[in-house]
Formats: C-alpha cells, structure tokens, sequence
C-alpha cells in the first residue's frame, strides 16, 4: 500500500492527491521492508545486544552501531515552543468561491474554485507539549497555505483579540501566564496568581479576558471552533490599491463548547481528547471544514469607527461590516510523522504573498519579528525552511548558503549581481512571470517617540459588548469562570483588583464575581457600553452541519432490547452521528426482544467516561436495566452526562437508570422534557421518534440545569 493509502481514513476514501502531497512522497520512507542498516548504510544483523568481551564481559567502544543508536536517542528532543507547545496538525486544502481580483492580486484568491494545499496546526497556549487537550485556554488555529506563489501563513487563534496592543508586552504577559518560576505550576492553566496580577494591572486585556472566561476557550472539538486572524491585515490590488481585511474562519460544525465540569474530567479521562477528535474524524472521512471570510473596510473608512483598526484588542462587529463568505477549507489527511510534521512546521505571520500586506498594528509588527527568531533555536538554524512540512510548492531560487541543516547542493555564484552565474537568480518581475511581491507603498511619518495612541485607550466597551451579546447560559457560565479562575488566586489585592476592572464592563458581573471570591463588590461604575453583537454568541453558531460526527453512548447489558439499538443508531448515523454501545465488558451481551441473539459492544465501560460522548441512550430490557441500575459506572455516566448540560434518552424500562441518577422524576417520567435534555417519551415513542428527539437536542446547546 503506498504511503499515501496509509494516509486514507479508516472509513473514508482516500483524499484526493495535490501537489503538496506528491511533494512530500518523496521524504517519506518507504515501508521497512528493507534490512537493517546504520545511518551510514551499512547493514547490522543483530540490533538486541551489544558488542562485548566475552558473554558477560564489558561492552566495546567500537560498537559503532551501539553508539550510534543510542547517541541518536539522546538528541531526539528538540525545544518545544516556547508558547503554543502543545497541538495537532493536518493536510487538506482551501478551494476559492470567486474572484477576489477586485481586492487583491493573491494568486490563491484569483479565481473560482482554485485549490490551494494548506496545513493546519490547531494549540493550546500555556501548557507544554505534554499537557492535556481540554485545559480552559486560547486555541492556536494556524494554516499554511501553499499557493503556487509561495506559503501563506495566517497565524491566528480561536478569540478574533489578544490581551495585549504592543508586541514589546508579550514576555511580560508570557512570563505572568505561564508556570510560576519558583515551582513551575500550574500547568495548563491562567488560574494563579501571577497571570491575575499582569492582566488586573493591565486594563487592556479585559476584552480578552471575557473570551477566556467564556466557553469560547473550552472548546468541544478543534472542528467546532472558529478561528481569526485578528489583526488588521491589508489585502492590495495588482495596482497596488489597499483595503483593510479582517479573516474568519467558520466552522461547519458549529461553534460548540464542553461545560468547565466536563472539561476538567475530561482532562483526566483523556489528555489527549481534541487531538483524537481530529485524528479520528479525518481517519474516518468525516473531513471538517470551515468557511473563510474577510470583512473589508475601504481605506477612507479607516477612522470611521469608535475603535482604532490598528487595535488588536478590538473586533469589528459583524453587524458593522459583514462577514463575506470567500471560500472553504477541508481538512482531509492526517500527517504520517508527528515530529517531522506537526512539531517541525514553522509558521510566521511575516510569510505573506503578494497581495496581502501588513498594517502597522503594534502585535502585528513584534510578531513579524518573534516567529523567525524563535524558529532559528527550535529547529537548529537557518535552513528550516527546507523540512518537508514547511518546503513551498513554489520553486524557490536565491543565494542563501550553508548553516546548521542545509540540504541543498546549490551551484555555481552565491551572489548578485554576477555575470559569472549568467545574472541568475535574477529579479523577478523583469519577465519573471508569476506575482512579485510589491510592498504596500504607505506613507509613513512621525517623531520616533514610545506613546500608544490615544486611540488604543478605550479598554471596556468591547468587553461590555461581548457580555451583553451572551445568552443567559453564557454569562452564567462567565461568572463561574471568573470565580473558579480567581478562587485559585492567594492574593486578595489582585481578586478586588480584578473586580474592580469589571466594575467597568458590568456591574452585575462584577457583583456577581465578587460574591463568589469572597471580596467586597466594587464601586459601580459610570458609561458603561450597552452595545452587542449577536454574531459572538454561541446560540446564533450552530453550524449547517447538524449533528455530524457527534458521539452517542448506549448503555447495554445482557437483556437489552437490541431491535431498539438498531432502531436508534439507523436513524442518528443516518445524521452523521456515531453511535457506540458501551457495556461492562468488551465482546457482546445477550440482546431481548425482537432483536434476540447478540448485541455486540463497541466499547468496555469501565474504558470510557461520559465526558467523551456528547449524548446517553439507556435503552429497554428489564434484566439489563436492572443490572445497569445497579452499576455505579452506569448511574454515574447518566448523572454525570445530564450534569454536564447534554442530552439524556431512556426508553421504557430504561427510565429506571435515569432515575437511579436523580434526575429529576418528574421530568423523567413525565412527558419528554426537551428544554432540559431528557428524552424519554414516557416509554410510548418508538425508538424512531426518540433517535429524532435526541437529534434535535444534540443541535442545542447546553441545557440550563442550574
Ligand atoms: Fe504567537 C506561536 C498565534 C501573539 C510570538 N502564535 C504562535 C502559534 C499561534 C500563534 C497559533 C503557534 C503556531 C504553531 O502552531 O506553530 N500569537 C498568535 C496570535 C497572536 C499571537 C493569534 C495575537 C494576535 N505571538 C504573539 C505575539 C508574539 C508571538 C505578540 C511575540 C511578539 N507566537 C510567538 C512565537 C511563537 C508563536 C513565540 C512560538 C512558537 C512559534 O512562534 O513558532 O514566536
């Protein structure tokens, strides 16, 4: 099977090849078929034992075999990144709605359905590369495109602001998040002391703090999440006319988050969960996808807002200046070689191509130092570039040499102008075809002076919209947020500090918060925003693609009523769901009813939790419902999953375990609540009927249980 079949999902057809993956076919080993050799070439026989005097006598120093392997182990780990450390990566590609001609002269964005090859990194930001998926955290969201005049990095997260305007603030803020240095905790997560601290002296972060305390930074899958550019960036015509742009993408899927309880656990049962989520889903053909879309903003336009475009602390309200839809992203192969792939691209905002520019937006400009340089001690020199994951498709001609890594024979003249080298490489532009980049010619001006701009200075207004734009759930679940993450604080300066900054987003959040963490409530304070924007709320992101690819758990035991587990999962995979029996142990148990024989179980119980599933099914069959009763495993996995806002589905006698769970009885035994996720029907609805119910809540969100 070639590599590239390797790559195919499981349950997918292979994805369709492009020039990126026909390129990298030639760095990926072939299958080992081969014998076993040193990395000199020569081949070695025996790989179990080292050479040494004698049976039991000392190892030899001329075992250059046994050196050699154990030197290469010892060098193998490179520095993580030095944020975003920890993630998950895949191939697919970006395919263009129409012409963008009028705007830009960006190849990729030329013409109706062109494709480009992308490669996407999805991370967390404070953890190390060994830390846990579901942490409450800003989501890395970077794509490389690899368009045919050069990659294309759009470096953005899942929160279209950041905390801070000014690059020259980001070790400060880095430092304060990250691990404390005296005892390097805790991992994972902003809720200490000195992250508080940094963000309550620093009023320019609170727009970004409401993000962060949202369900926005506890995400139910990287393929349920949208992602930004943020900045403002500037997209120019081949005439070199400017317009400024903003990028979004938009999940197909839908925005979706766990609940903070859910995660938590969920951290424990599975560290690794967004990951598997996406290695498996594109393992499976259920390729996700994402919609990008830019607001443009004429120049003329640029003052025209009560916000500075420059300000990567503010977004431009959706229902200011639209969102146009420009195209769709599929991800639809999963790396062959983490290392090689996922830990060794290098992505940097400064890799543009023409037609897109930069603006002077103070994070954007410190960014377009940071990345190369970190890049330079991470991936040990000057010649990353040419590692498979991070070659352009693009021919790439110039006269860099040598340094650490450099893998290409270059010939004749390394400099130019030359004769010598027949003037080659020469400009480009001078009949050198396709697009050469052309620097946006802006008129710059100014005393050289360290002031931010008068403009920057409005801190809350943002952070009071984003309040105002949540549903009740949202804002319930910010207030908890807040007092969880501030709970963990010591410092009572920094709690009344902190809530004293909300005083001036709202003043029943900060009441609220203030009650919690056990600090005075803060001076009410005056003007503050009523704006809103109900494009930030996850109620209005629900997606197009219904219930695709959520999980469904049925619990079974010897005696359930298998016909009814057909029923149900026809119906739900018939949506692009997946449904999974679950029973005590792995094999199958003795199904009832009109489904006699055996059900099959897909997963051993004690192997999963209910926080990997976004729905339970506890069908008919006295005997199995009495056994399930009776398993605390069981019990808990319902109480847990209606705990956590999901959907909970019990036919006939199923009802018994929802009711061992405490739920609530009325609920349970009365007709069907699906304002509150339970779906019972009072054992009269058909397993049909109840597949549809349980369909229609899983496109909900979470249900109001406190
Ligand atoms: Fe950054 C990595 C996104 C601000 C400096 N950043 C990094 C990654 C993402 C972002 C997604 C991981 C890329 C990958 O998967 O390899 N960063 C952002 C966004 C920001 C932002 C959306 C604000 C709008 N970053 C930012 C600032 C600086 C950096 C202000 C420094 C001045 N970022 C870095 C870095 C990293 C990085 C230290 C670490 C690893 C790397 O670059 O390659 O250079």
């Amino acid at each position: 099977m070639s590599a590239h079949q390797e790559s195919a999902g499981r349950g997918g057809s292979p994805a369709p090849r492009d020039v990126k993956d026909e390129q990298l076919d030639r760095f990926r080993a072939a299958p080992r078929s081969d014998a076993l050799t040193t990395d000199q070439g020569v081949r070695v026989d025996d790989t179990d034992n080292a050479l040494r005097a004698g049976a039991r006598g000392p190892t030899l120093l001329e075992d250059f075999h046994n050196r050699e392997k154990l030197t290469h182990f010892d060098h193998e780990r490179i520095p993580e990144r030095v944020v975003h450390a920890r993630g998950a990566g895949a191939y697919g590609y970006f395919e263009t709605y129409d012409s963008l001609a009028d705007h830009t002269c960006a190849d990729f964005l030329s013409e109706a359905g062109r494709r480009t090859p992308v490669f996407v990194r999805f991370s967390t930001v404070q953890g190390p590369r060994g830390s846990a998926d579901t942490v409450r955290d800003v989501r890395g969201f970077a794509t490389k495109f690899y368009t045919r005049e050069g990659n294309y990095d759009l470096v953005g997260n899942n929160i279209p602001v950041f905390f801070i305007q000014d690059a020259i603030k980001f070790p400060d803020f880095v430092h304060a998040v990250k691990m404390e240095p005296h005892n390097e905790m805790p991992t994972g997560a902003s809720a200490h002391d000195t992250f508080w601290d940094f963000c309550s002296l620093q009023p320019e972060s609170t727009h970004m703090l409401m993000w962060l305390m949202s369900d926005r930074a506890i995400p139910r899958s990287f393929r349920m999440m949208q992602g930004f550019g943020v900045h403002t960036f500037r997209f120019v015509t081949a005439e070199g006319r400017g317009t400024f742009v903003k990028f979004h993408w938009k999940p197909l899927l839908g925005v979706h988050s766990q609940v903070w309880d859910e995660a938590q656990i969920t951290a424990g049962r599975d560290p690794d969960f967004h990951r598997r989520d996406l290695w498996e889903a594109i393992e499976a053909g259920a390729y996700p996808e994402w919609e990008l879309g830019v607001q443009l903003v004429p120049e003329k336009d640029e003052f025209s807002f009560d916000f500075d475009l420059l300000d990567a602390t503010k977004i431009i309200p959706e229902e200011l200046v639209p969102v146009r839809p420009v195209g769709r992203m599929v991800l639809n192969r999963n790396p062959h070689n983490f290392f090689a792939e996922t830990e060794q691209v290098a992505f940097h905002t400064a890799n543009v191509v023409p037609g897109i520019d930069f603006t002077n937006d103070p994070l954007l400009q410190g960014r377009n130092f940071s990345y190369l340089d970190t890049q330079l001690i991470r991936l040990g020199g000057p010649n990353f570039s040419q590692l498979p994951v991070n070659r352009p498709v693009a021919d790439v001609h110039h006269n860099h040499r040598d340094g650490f890594g450099q893998q290409v024979i270059h010939p004749g003249t390394n400099y130019f102008p030359n004769s010598l080298g027949g003037g080659c490489p020469a400009h480009a532009g001078a009949g050198g075809g396709r697009g050469v980049f052309r620097h946006y010619a802006e008129k710059v001006d100014g005393d050289k002076i360290r002031m931010r701009s008068e403009s920057f200075q409005d801190h809350y207004s943002q952070a009071a919209m984003f309040w105002n734009s949540m549903s009740d759930w949202e804002q319930r679940h910010i207030v908890e947020a807040f007092r969880f993450e501030l709970g963990k604080v010591n410092s009572v300066q920094v709690r009344e500090r902190m809530t004293g900054n909300l005083a001036h987003v709202n003043g029943d959040l900060a009441a609220l918060v203030a009650e919690g963490i056990g600090v005075p409530a803060p001076q009410p304070a005056d003007s503050i925003s009523t704006a809103s924007s109900p494009a930030l709320s996850q109620e209005n992101l629900r997606g197009t693609q219904g219930i695709r690819t959520r999980k469904v758990a049925v619990l079974a035991a010897d005696g359930t009523d298998a016909g009814q587990v057909e029923a149900v999962r026809e119906r739900l995979t018939a949506k692009g769901a997946i449904v999974e029996v679950l029973a005590a142990r792995d094999g199958t148990v003795q199904a009832a009813g009109n489904g006699n024989g055996t059900l099959s179980v897909d997963r051993a119980l004690p192997t999963m939790a209910s926080v990997l599933y976004d729905a339970v099914l506890v069908p008919d069959g006295k005997e199995a419902v009495t056994t399930l009763a009776a398993d605390p495993a069981a019990v808990r996995f319902v109480e847990e999953t209606y705990r956590h806002g999901k959907p909970v589905a019990a036919l006939g006698e199923g009802t018994r375990v929802l009711t061992e769970a405490n739920l609530p009885e009325a609920l349970v035994l009365g007709e069907s609540a699906p304002d509150y996720g339970i779906l019972t029907g009072n054992g009269t609805a058909s397993p049909a009927d109840l597949a549809d119910a349980l369909a229609a809540a899983l496109e909900l969100h979470r249900f109001p249980h406190r």
